[in-house]
């Protein structure tokens, strides 16, 4: 990698602590909660700053120091959304300015065939049941033609645990696609699809070493990065009630970590609003948060920047991206090469999805609306210091609802998409698209500069369907 020395970062020592008061969001006590909050909140009359425990909190954030477990269970708690949401803008611009990303892209579903039988997930099917599909290696050769047809510059692609597909048929999907459309990045394939692939193509149920291989020979056939799907909420409590079978948050992690350990950038989600609480959101974050800590150790080690942070070691130190301009003597950010290969990859995204009841086994839950996604993206952005960028997946929030987060925290709302099967809001079918007229309008509104990036956040010149990458900074 080039350009990258002078790159150095706030490193603070960070305490991570357990704890704090818990808030239970199960379905027993809580049918109303989004309302209940929105209520409680409108009677308080509260405006900025009226909540008088976030002091210390907006002190923090205004010096660029970490904050903990008990700051994110507080930020959670409280009625003064404003006040976080503020927090969160004011960060979002000292990292970001007014530039918000929107990229051209398409996802394609492979197959909904799954294994698993996830109840949050409306998604999968059985191999007989109505609506199962898998598609032919024909199927997406001509989606990934259109896709190059209409100037796309990334592909999205996951699917189910596909019972009896066999390892070939992926890395096949991938070096036909990039035959085909070689300036394609391919972002593709789950945590979990990977661990799948391992195990079907015996190498081993869950070793890292299995994982490390198959991520390898995905990467070797043209995998350009790895989505953020499926970690869902890293808790076994969660996990068991709501998506037992699925690989567990540790399992996830370390998907991640190998991809990143061979030079793969990769998104990180949280699945909220369903069976968990607050107190295993935070754990959620902190949870990501350390795995980049010691990604961003080792991509600083890599690059001769010094830090005090070990990568071998579970250290205390942490890289944190958040601060005023005053704390960092070069970019603030970590930078894909231009060729957009590098030693060591990190998450580049956090993409906070709300989760949406609709046709899963738990379509009685009420699922979190408005304000609570303003707030999750908000507090997202503060917890995760050292995740660059932050994405309002407008498929799942509407983009009206995606204008308001680019004002609370995210920088990103995502692509054109076209095609779009895992969730379904306010009746949608699978055929969801918009336009790069409408992103850039929804942008501009926000009061934003839009610009398009291509998946590894490097800026994209265009001209009508053909684009090269922009290098020049
Ligand atoms: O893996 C499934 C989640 C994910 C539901 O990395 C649900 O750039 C809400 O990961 N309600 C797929 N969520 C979406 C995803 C994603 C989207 C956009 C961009 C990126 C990125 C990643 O959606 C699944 C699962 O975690 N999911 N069912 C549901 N009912």
């Amino acid at each position: 990698m080039t350009g990258l020395s002078g790159h150095i970062l706030v490193v603070i020592l960070r305490s991570v602590t357990e704890g704090g008061e818990t808030w239970s969001l199960t379905r027993k006590d809580r049918v109303p909660y989004p309302m209940a909050m929105t209520t409680q909140f409108l009677q308080a009359g509260t405006v900025a700053g009226c909540d008088p425990r976030l002091t210390p909190i907006i002190q923090k954030v205004e010096s660029g120091e970490r904050l903990s477990s008990a700051d994110g269970m507080l930020l959670l708690e409280t009625q003064d959304v404003w006040t976080v949401c503020s927090l969160a803008d004011q960060v979002r611009r000292r990292m970001h300015g007014l530039t918000t990303w929107y990229n051209v892209n398409k996802h394609i579903n492979y197959s909904n065939i799954c294994a698993l039988s996830c109840t949050f997930c409306a998604f999968h099917r059985k191999k007989d049941q109505d609506g199962a599909y898998e598609h032919s290696m024909e199927d997406i050769r001509r989606e990934a033609l259109a896709a190059v047809e209409a100037g796309a510059t990334e592909l999205h692609i996951v699917g189910g645990l596909h019972p009896w597909l066999k390892f070939d048929y992926y890395t096949d999907m991938m070096s036909m696609i990039r035959e085909i459309a070689p300036t394609l990045h391919i972002k593709a394939f789950t945590a979990v699809e990977i661990v799948h692939l391992a195990r079907i193509s015996k190498r081993g149920r869950d070793g890292y070493e299995g994982i490390l291989s198959v991520l390898r020979d995905l990467k070797e056939a043209g995998l350009g990065s790895l989505p953020g799907g499926g970690a869902e909420v890293f808790d076994d409590r969660v996990h068991d009630e709501a998506f037992k079978g699925k690989i567990r948050g540790d399992v996830w992690l370390d998907v991640h970590r190998a991809a990143h350990a061979i030079g793969l950038n990769s998104n990180a989600t949280m699945l909220y609003g369903h069976v968990e609480r607050i107190e295993e959101r935070v754990r959620h974050m902190l949870l990501l948060r350390r795995q980049q800590d010691l990604a961003l150790a080792s991509w600083a080690d890599s690059n001769g920047i010094i830090t005090s942070l070990d990568p071998d070691e579970q250290s205390a130190d942490a890289i944190v991206l958040t601060g005023p301009e005053e704390n960092y003597s070069g970019p603030r950010l970590p930078v894909t090469s231009p060729d957009g290969v590098g030693e060591q990859g990190w998450f580049q995204t956090i993409v906070p999805l709300p989760f949406i009841p609709d046709n899963s086994e738990l379509e009685h839950l009420p699922g979190p609306i408005g304000l609570e996604n303003l707030r999750m993206i908000a507090v997202m952005r503060l917890m995760l210091d050292n995740i660059p960028h932050m994405k309002a997946f407008w498929i799942m929030h509407t983009l009206d609802m995606a204008q308001f987060m680019l004002q609370n925290g995210a920088n990103d709302i995502d692509g054109t998409v076209v095609w779009y099967d895992i969730t379904k809001v306010e009746g949608a079918g699978t055929h969801q698209e918009t336009s790069v007229k409408d992103l850039k309008r929804a942008i501009r509104e926000a009061g934003f500069i839009p610009a398009e990036r291509d998946t590894l956040y490097r800026p994209v010149i265009r001209d009508g369907r053909s684009w090269t990458i922009d290098s020049s900074g």
